[in-house]
């Protein structure tokens, strides 16, 4: 039977996923090699190989419940079509930024998609040192035009509120709503901590001023319907290498505040400058200092030449946007940082330290400067203010 014509969903094993990129006909070798290599919370991801001519697929299925959990935590197939579509709208604004979209299949929860094993998650690269010269301005590039041309800034509202209606995604939207906004804000059930951290985290639970802006970031979350994100960029969701950038699984995707992506982008960057060397420390820091800087410069540029609002010349408009940008991606940040140690989905950047006092150390920072991030966001004016406070917390207190 051709796997096309499945009647009802099923999940892929690696035998049926070769038939089913056999019946798609993107291959015409018969031999293909094919290994089921998902280790993210979510989805089962298929790499399939024809190893005669080098050339590859990925086969991404949804599994109708979050694999990071189990059957418990039941979750919409729809998040694949989801994922497919916004990597095709982000894909018509920056196609050298995400993979190309081969096949969609919304019964099977199926996307079939460009191969991209050439290049590494940016994760695992910076864990094991690597560095990833135009990853800031890359992604700097590819969150300005994403956001940009998604917004009001360059479509009519009209048909903004078109694909805002199409990317309504809100069990995606629930998680992280619970996830990065509540739950570790809170004693939930969900969240998942080392008992050395105790008193870090009750200080977090009690602490009323910190709850207040984690209260508004969560209220920017659900209201402001601002541009489509990617919804889930962390370094986990980024291939790179020496020259190219792709950004990946953006099934969280929805009209959402700008600041969110680039928030989250710049926490995960954090974890790394938090658990480096001086060295290291300071790469990251340029890094994040570079991918604001570009982000400036690509959504200024956009701004200037494609801005379809009658008040896009009035002065200080442009720049009023880029601080509440700014503003907003750090609080995001904040939250990000404090979900990733004491929620229920940690970074491999904290959890692979062996060594139980220094991995401990180092989730405290992330706490300290999770904190720091959320309750002085608004006050934050610059992205070398930005640098300094980081810097100040990774020299100081919070590295003790
Ligand atoms: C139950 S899903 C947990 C996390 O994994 C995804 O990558 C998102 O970050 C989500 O919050
Ligand atoms: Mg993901």
């Amino acid at each position: 039977m051709s796997y096309t014509e499945v009647k009802e969903y099923e999940p892929l094993t690696e035998k049926t996923a070769v038939t089913l990129a056999k019946s798609l006909g993107l291959f015409s070798n018969e031999i293909l090699m094919c290994n089921e290599i998902g280790d993210g919370n979510l989805n089962l991801v298929f790499h399939i190989k024809d190893q005669e001519s080098q050339k590859g697929i990925i086969i991404k299925q949804a599994l109708p419940y979050a694999k990071v959990v189990g059957e418990s935590w039941p979750l919409t197939l729809q998040r694949s079509q989801i994922e497919a579509n916004a990597l095709k709208q982000h894909g018509a604004i920056v196609p050298h930024f995400v993979p190309e979209v081969f096949y969609q299949d919304e019964l099977l929860a199926i996307t079939v998609m460009e191969d991209l094993s050439y290049l590494r998650i940016v994760r695992n690269g910076l864990i094991e040192g690597e560095r990833y010269p135009l990853l800031a301005d890359h992604i700097g590039e590819y969150l300005a035009k994403t956001l940009f041309y998604t917004s009001e800034f360059a479509l009519p509202p009209s048909k903004k509120k078109e694909f805002a209606k199409q990317f309504s995604n809100p069990e995606l939207c629930r998680i992280t709503e619970e996830l990065v906004f509540t739950d570790p804000f809170f004693d939930s059930e969900s969240n998942d901590f080392e008992e050395e951290l105790y008193d870090e985290i009750q200080s977090i639970w009690q602490d009323s001023l910190l709850k207040l802006e984690a209260a508004k970031l969560k209220r920017k979350f659900l209201t402001e319907a601002e541009a489509l994100l990617h919804g889930d960029l962390h370094t986990g969701s980024i291939f790179a290498n020496q020259l190219e950038t792709k950004v990946i699984d953006p099934e969280f995707a929805f009209y959402g505040p700008f600041g969110f992506d680039v928030g989250q982008f710049f926490a995960n960057l954090i974890f790394q400058a938090i658990t480096g060397n001086e060295e290291k420390r300071d790469f990251i820091l340029q890094q994040i200092q570079q991918t604001w800087k570009s982000f400036v410069n690509h959504f200024t540029h956009a701004w200037l030449h494609h801005n379809i609002d009658n008040f896009a010349e009035v002065p200080g408009f442009l720049d009023s946007i880029l601080n509440k940008i700014f503003e907003d991606s750090i609080g995001f940040a904040g939250c990000e940082l404090i979900r990733r140690t004491i929620g229920l989905s940690h970074v491999k950047d904290l959890e692979g330290i062996a060594d139980k006092d220094e991995r401990i150390q180092n989730k405290k920072a992330a706490l300290t400067i999770g904190k720091t991030c959320i309750l002085e966001h608004s006050r934050v004016d610059s992205i070398q203010q930005f640098i300094v406070l980081l810097q100040e917390a990774l020299t100081g207190e919070a590295k003790k």
